[in-house]
């Protein structure tokens, strides 16, 4: 495959750009070679400045749950663009958005927009902690909640692909206050609030993961955690920025059925545009500025552009529950077909799913953590991965991110990858 432009401008960008890239996990360090500069993206497909073709599995980490330049979206900006780009002043498509999504997830009184899930994340942890005047947080090995400072303790996403497990610049105080815990470790969590009585403040999870590969909470530890956060009076905080809109149109908590007292977004919420939203129960939310003293601001905070893209797509989504059945079915149909592919290979393999979230791990154990999904042959997926790009398919470069399916991939797309994959494992000699 000639990627002779994308070399060039990446020799280029580490001139003025640190990496290369505005964002670690683009950079391919973790499986080598160049990553690829996209010129374009339309539907299930991405075209590299090459004009290389590739079926995409990373939807932009999230957001393209309808595709690339999805039409009722880029219509929108395009009319709304023609009113300026921001005002710096309320407006009624704030309200309206904020309306929907209260129509269409559960558990939300009050929600504020933000322009990123650190952002989101970060806000919903500042409250919790104003809101309980405690000062310590739970999370979790391997999910990742943004860089906010709090959450840069044994985080997932790029800092597992860098191996990156304490962050410089991370004062000792803050890093002191974040707890961590093993992802489905419900005794572990009994353990620190034991040994934390009455000092924390929230404990924030991804109710599925997607940062370390997918990973799914086992039977009982959602639930458990629940429990454990109203005994205790803790804050009980579900990231859903990548599973919000995405595993059903009320996210994981209408999909899993468990409640979480604040919850955070982005991603979908902003079909591609920078949004974040963190919303819960008006008790806690009322403590927030104006409304309360927890300050928090954003100059592009419900920017008219970006509330536009997501208000067009979130109202898609709810206006077309028949998505969300269609993504399952591809789901499972792409699930299915790689594990037959995998189980005819020697290898050891599992492949972790939920709805439109999949990933897949070279390792003879089940991936049920962080610990699990590093001990996977991830050497391996570097190679499976660079065979399936070789072969037009595009997932994300780590093992320990999950791969997003779009609704536009068809059925051809989904037999083309599971073709390549069958392909690309005989080439490295497992089939
Ligand atoms: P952003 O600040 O990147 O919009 O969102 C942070 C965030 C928060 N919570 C969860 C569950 C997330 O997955 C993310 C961001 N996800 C990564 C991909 N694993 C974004 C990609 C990147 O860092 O470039």
């Amino acid at each position: 495959m000639n990627i002779f432009k994308s070399k060039e401008l990446f020799n280029r960008a580490q001139t003025s750009i640190p990496g290369g890239v505005n964002s670690p996990v683009r950079a391919f360090k973790s499986v080598g070679g160049t990553p690829l500069f996209m010129q374009r993206a339309k539907g299930a497909y991405l075209y590299d400045v090459d004009g290389n073709k590739y079926i995409d599995y990373i939807a932009s980490w999230g957001p393209m749950i309808l595709g690339h330049a999805f039409e009722p979206v880029i219509e929108a900006i395009q009319r709304k663009v023609l009113d300026s780009t921001s005002f710096g002043a309320p407006t009624e498509l704030e309200v309206d958005m904020a309306e929907l999504v209260k129509s269409m997830v559960p558990n939300v009184d009050l929600i504020r927009m933000v322009s990123s899930g650190t952002e989101a994340c970060m806000s919903a942890v500042r409250l919790a902690r104003g809101y309980t005047g405690r000062n310590k947080i739970i999370k979790f090995e391997g999910c990742y909640h943004g860089h906010a400072d709090s959450f840069l303790v044994k985080g997932g996403s790029g800092m597992a692909t860098l191996n990156i497990q304490t962050v410089p610049g991370v004062t000792v105080g803050v890093a002191t206050d974040t707890l961590t815990a093993a992802y489905n470790d419900l005794e572990a969590v009994k353990q620190l609030i034991a040994e934390n009585k009455g000092e924390i403040a929230a404990i924030i999870i991804e109710p599925v993961a997607g940062n370390m590969g997918c990973i799914l909470p086992q039977q009982g530890f959602l639930k458990g955690l629940r429990k454990l956060c109203t005994e205790e009076g803790i804050v009980f905080i579900f990231d859903e920025v990548m599973t919000g809109f995405r595993l059903a149109k009320g996210g994981a908590q209408e999909r899993l059925g468990i409640d979480a007292d604040l919850v955070t977004y982005g991603k979908v919420i902003g079909a591609g545009m920078p949004v974040g939203a963190f919303g819960g129960k008006l008790e806690i939310m009322k403590h927030i500025a104006p409304l309360g003293n927890v300050y928090q601001a954003g100059t592009l905070s419900g920017n008219p552009l970006a509330m536009i893209a997501g208000y067009t797509l979130l109202s898609h989504l709810k206006a077309t529950p028949s998505i969300y059945t269609e993504l399952e079915q591809k789901g499972t149909y792409l699930k299915n077909g790689l594990q037959k592919v995998l189980e005819a290979s020697n290898l050891p393999f599992v492949i972790n799913h939920m709805g439109s979230m999949i990933s897949v791990h070279f390792s003879a154990e089940p991936v049920t953590n962080f610990a699990s999904a590093s001990s996977a042959d991830n050497a391996f997926f570097s190679k499976f991965f660079h065979s399936m790009l070789d072969r037009g398919i595009y997932l994300p470069p780590s093992a320990f991110e999950s791969w997003f399916m779009s609704n536009a991939l068809s059925k051809d797309d989904l037999d083309t990858t599971i073709e390549a994959a069958r392909e690309s494992i005989t080439e490295l000699g497992a089939l």
